[in-house]
């Protein structure tokens, strides 16, 4: 553990979420985390798509990609492949990775590529004012359909870390995203966080609960079972089902068996976006398209 720098070396722009966003959370766990873990701010990037919670590389201090609705997974690729020396960490909405950009959460993990994926899941589209999401329950505002599963999909797309927090349990969150990114350092690739965050002003009750009151009743850290192994993916899928009575939280799945793509092709210790380059005279390329 480093002390080298505070969560103040993290502090940038002044949110304009709603007050109370669970998003606030997030944001502050993130700059905990980065602070006690060392990572020095020009060494992290953030990749966003559109949302509310989309908008959170604005409001910290290091590097941030603010996307295109859906697109932030396959641009934290291709920066991680270009720079694989750096912390990679690609954030968007529930509407955002589960909707728009499901191709993308479907076969980015399979790549095994070292980044960390968090979701901001409210059930809502905050951003366009409280349409339900794709984890919206069914009857949610008219909604005819049954709700994703994140933690099962990323466990089919083969994400080797896989795990849930929420936005209620701000030391859970940061030792959960710590040990994401512990799994992309250790070069065991891609890590997934589904973070249940609470939407004040369009989502604040689940089934006629409050928000907190509902997760707090029901939270069951899957840490605190000694019968609970994350090595075993029958375990894991068995325990993403679960729900009503208990709200499983904890890292579901944890596979340290396979390479990182970035470790597989050899790429941290020899960036390919640092490679010295030749200057090439391209005028013969062009003049072919004359
Ligand atoms: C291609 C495209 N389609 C639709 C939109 C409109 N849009 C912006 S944000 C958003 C949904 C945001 O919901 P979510 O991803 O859950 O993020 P939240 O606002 O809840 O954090 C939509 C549909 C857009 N910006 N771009
Ligand atoms: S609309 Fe919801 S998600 Fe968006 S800033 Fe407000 S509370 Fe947060
Ligand atoms: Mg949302």
């Amino acid at each position: 553990m480093s002390t080298k720098y505070t969560i103040r070396d993290y502090d940038y722009k002044k949110p304009t979420w709603c007050p109370g966003c669970g998003d606030f959370t997030i944001l502050n766990v993130l700059k905990k985390v980065f602070a006690s873990m060392g990572l020095p701010p020009h060494e992290v990037v953030i990749v966003s798509g559109i949302g509310c919670g989309s908008k959170l590389p604005h409001y910290i201090r290091v590097n941030g990609f603010h996307t295109i609705h859906g697109r932030a997974l396959p641009i934290a690729m291709g920066l991680k492949i270009a720079r694989p020396d750096l912390t990679v960490i690609s954030i968007g909405g529930d509407g955002d990775t589960f909707g728009i950009g499901a191709g993308h959460f479907a076969n980015v993990p399979r790549s095994n590529i070292g980044i960390v994926h968090l979701a901001q899941n409210n059930g809502v589209f905050g951003l366009t004012t409280g349409q339900p999401s794709p984890t919206a329950p069914k009857g949610f505002r008219g909604n005819i359909y049954r709700p994703f599963q994140p933690i099962p999909v990323a466990l089919s797309a083969g994400a080797t870390f896989v795990a849930r927090t929420w936005t209620g349990n701000p030391n859970h969150m940061e030792y959960v995203i710590k040990e994401a990114i512990k799994h992309v350092q250790e070069g065991y690739g891609f890590a997934f966080v589904d973070i249940i965050q609470y939407c004040i002003t369009y989502n604040p009750v689940i089934f006629g609960e409050p928000f907190i009151t509902y997760y707090k009743k029901r939270e069951y850290d899957l840490q605190k079972d000694p019968n609970y192994d994350p090595s075993d993916i029958t375990m894991a899928y068995k325990m993403a089902y679960v729900d009503g009575d208990k709200f499983p939280i904890g890292i579901f799945y944890r596979d340290t068996s396979q390479k990182a793509l970035e470790v597989e092709f050899d790429l941290v210790n020899d960036p390919p976006a640092l490679r010295p380059r030749e200057a090439r005279d391209v005028r013969e390329i062009l003049n072919k398209y004359k």
